[in-house]
């Protein structure tokens, strides 16, 4: 990949060279207009008037044709510390409609912890700490911009070990105190992280899939529904009616699914039949259109499920990743253009895009424990190494070298 660019433009470069210093002879010797494909004389050219003089007249210009290149332009990823422990990874993360970043996620196994990035600082504080073993939590806004978490809390009263509680952040104080926590009822099964998803909707009520129940509190009391089939590594989504839905695999029959509740009560759909790679995280994510997409992984590809109509059509990708990473925690995203972003678990991790028609990949350090594109369009992750937690932020890579290093990041 990095290859690529820098031979291209040593090679624009040295046809522009070759032309121009038979035209300038001329033009000099003979006082007569330049030829229409004629570079210009060497004299300070920037062409594209970013300020920096063209590499053929000697200045630093990689792409005289191109404002948006030059060096000390953008294309590096920015990184700073973040709160957390890198040891542990049940982290969620999401940005708010105004694109700061958030995080929930569990130290240790008994404390809970919130953390949110205003004015370029990151301020954290336990919802629940010490108190007792808990899983995953799951992080969502409702239409205010108020964080809710759900996550699973043992108990010794529920047959599988754990109840599933939301918490919400109430409006005084950034403290554990502010928030509001409520016991929704006993997750369905063991190993509740696994079989955990939740959204909000606008108006701040919550709906909860833990494996075969379905918890909401849009009544204004929490009610418990039955499911067909036990969920799976899914998601939920709610549409701007409040109409929830989530894509899972079903256990055990291992097929992709998709369930909605647009009619008022559960109807599921076949996503993606095939089995074995119900491993991935299904990631369910309505377009602005409304219409759902499920992004995952199958084996070494990416799988992009769209419904249009009634059929489900499902778009296999070109780019092969090894099995490094495979699993649940790989993090898949679309953004507003309706390109495909991913990040790997296992580090050193993989961040690839299709945003520019072609895949291109890019590999840091870390691992990846949240992504996101932001309503600026620019790419931020979660990321750990094994010291600390980092959060990177920056540009969507589009292959080009941007700031002229002589790489495309
Ligand atoms: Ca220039
Ligand atoms: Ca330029």
């Amino acid at each position: 990949m990095k290859g690529a660019l820098p031979m291209a433009l040593l090679a624009g470069a040295c046809g522009a060279r070759s032309t121009g210093i038979g035209d300038d002879d001329t033009d000099v010797d003979s006082g007569t207009q330049p030829s229409i494909d004629a570079a210009p004389p060497c004299d300070g050219v920037d062409t594209d008037g970013d300020g920096f003089v063209s590499l053929r007249c000697g200045g630093d210009d990689c792409d005289d044709s191109d404002p948006l290149v030059h060096p000390g332009a953008e294309d590096e990823w920015t990184s700073e510390a973040m709160p957390g422990d890198p040891d542990y990874f049940g982290t969620s993360f999401a940005l708010d409609a105004a694109g700061a970043p958030h995080l929930s996620w569990l130290q240790g196994t008994s404390d809970l912890y919130y953390a949110s990035r205003n004015s370029d600082a990151w301020t954290y504080y336990g919802i629940r700490v010490r108190t007792d073993n808990h899983g995953w939590p799951v992080l969502s806004f409702d239409g205010a911009g108020e964080p809710h978490v759900v996550f699973p809390l043992s108990t010794w009263k529920s047959e599988s070990g754990f109840d599933i509680w939301h918490a919400k952040k109430g409006p005084g104080p950034d403290a554990a105190e502010s928030w509001v926590q409520t016991r929704l009822g006993p997750a369905a099964l063991p190993e509740p992280d696994i079989y955990l998803s939740s959204a909000v909707d606008r108006e701040g009520h919550i709906h909860v899939v833990s494996g075969d129940r379905y918890f909401t509190d849009v009544s204004g009391k929490v009610v418990v529904e039955p499911l067909e089939e036990v969920a799976v590594n899914g998601t939920m989504a709610v549409d701007a009616a409040g109409t929830p839905s989530v894509a899972y695999w079903a256990y055990p029959k291992g097929s992709l699914r998709f369930a909605t509740r647009a009619s008022g009560s559960w109807e599921v759909e076949e996503v993606d039949a095939r089995r074995g790679a119900g491993y991935s995280d299904a990631v369910l994510i309505l377009a602005e259109d409304g219409s759902p997409h499920v992004l995952y992984r199958s084996g070494t590809t990416v799988q992009h499920a769209v419904r249009e109509g009634d059929a489900w059509t499902v778009e296999s990708s070109a780019l092969a990743l090894d099995a490094r990473g495979l699993g649940g925690r790989d993090r898949i995203t679309l953004d507003a253009a309706g390109a495909v972003h991913l990040c790997t678990f296992v580090g050193p991790s993989r961040y690839a895009t299709n945003r520019s028609g072609d895949w291109i990949v890019r590999e840091f350090t870390d691992s990846c424990l949240g992504l996101a594109i932001g309503p600026d369009d620019r790419v931020r992750i979660a990321a750990a190494s094994l010291s600390e937690r980092h959060y990177l932020s920056g540009p969507i890579p589009d292959g080009i070298d941007q700031d002229c290093d002589g790489e495309a990041f």
